[in-house]
Parts: structure tokens; C-alpha cells; sequence
């Protein structure tokens, strides 16, 4: 009967020990978190769209990349806006899109721990450029994104006017 119980208890420990491991790897993987992912609704001719949204992350870390699938567009790059638009909250829709040389491509966007980064008009975004078709509001759009650290995080973003 003893020697019963020690077993029992050798087993407790193993998988307290396995939810320890558990619990670890699932706080490394939700420490990116994404708000409010949304992409910009197109005209039937524009290229181009933009994709926003807010990241935190528990540990500092770099956005390196974003893709979004071939049935979206040709490519996505992180893009900065360089010239700060006058009135950005009066009319979003065409100023940034049609402003091409008021942008540039970046490498990376920093991600720190403290405060995160948002991704906004006038600001970072990610450009989605060659879209196969119109982006149409609701529809959702899948963007993978890809952090340094975090490795790939997909969010969808959903179209809005902005
Ligand atoms: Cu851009």
C-alpha cells in the first residue's frame, strides 16, 4: 500500500513537471500581441493597399517582414511614412496611397517591450502592393507577419475605409 503511493506521487511530479513545460513555451508564444488589424479598402484601379495595426510584445522584438497571399497581392513591405500629411484625420482614403514618394521601405520595425509599436497612417505600415483584385470593406485579409524573435504571427485584418 506504501510503496503504491509512491508511485502514485513519482507520477504527480512528472506531470507537474510536463505542465510546467507546457505553461513556459505557451507564454513565449503569446507574448506577441496584435490589436485592431485592419487594411484599407481599395478603388477598383488603385494598386496598392496599406495594412495597420497595434503590436505589444513582452520582450523586445523586430518585425522583419509581412506577406499576404498570392490571391491578394504580389508583395507586402514594410513602409514608413516619411512626410507627415496635413489633416490625416479628414480624409485618409487617397492622400497616403496616391503619395508615393512621401513613404520608403524599411527594413525592420523595432518592437519594444515598453509601449510596442503602431502601425498607422503617417506612420509605419504595411504596404500591400500589386493587389490582384479591389480590396472590398469586411472582407478579411490574412497578413503574416514576422518578428525576429516570435517567429511568424498571422492576423486578419479586416478591410475598412479607415
Ligand atoms: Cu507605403
Amino acid at each position: 500500500m506504501k510503496k503504491m503511493f509512491k508511485m502514485i506521487s513519482a507520477a504527480a511530479v512528472v506531470v507537474a513537471a510536463a505542465v510546467a513545460l507546457t505553461a513556459c513555451s505557451t507564454s513565449e508564444s503569446s507574448s506577441t500581441t496584435v490589436s485592431d488589424p485592419w487594411v484599407r479598402v481599395t478603388a477598383p484601379k488603385q494598386m496598392n493597399s496599406a495594412a495597420y495595426m497595434k503590436i505589444t510584445v513582452s520582450e523586445d522584438d523586430v518585425l522583419t517582414g509581412a506577406s499576404v497571399p498570392s490571391s491578394i497581392a504580389g508583395r507586402a513591405e514594410l513602409h514608413e511614412t516619411t512626410k507627415p500629411m496635413d489633416d490625416m484625420s479628414m480624409d485618409t482614403s487617397s492622400t497616403e496611397m496616391n503619395d508615393m514618394t512621401g513613404m520608403k521601405q524599411v527594413s525592420s520595425i523595432n518592437v519594444p517591450a515598453d509601449g510596442g509599436v503602431t502601425l498607422k497612417p503617417g506612420g509605419f505600415h504595411i504596404m500591400i502592393m500589386d493587389l490582384a483584385k479591389p480590396v472590398t470593406e469586411g472582407e478579411e485579409v490574412a497578413v503574416t507577419l514576422t518578428f525576429e524573435k516570435a517567429g511568424k504571427v498571422v492576423v486578419d485584418a479586416v478591410a475598412r475605409e479607415g
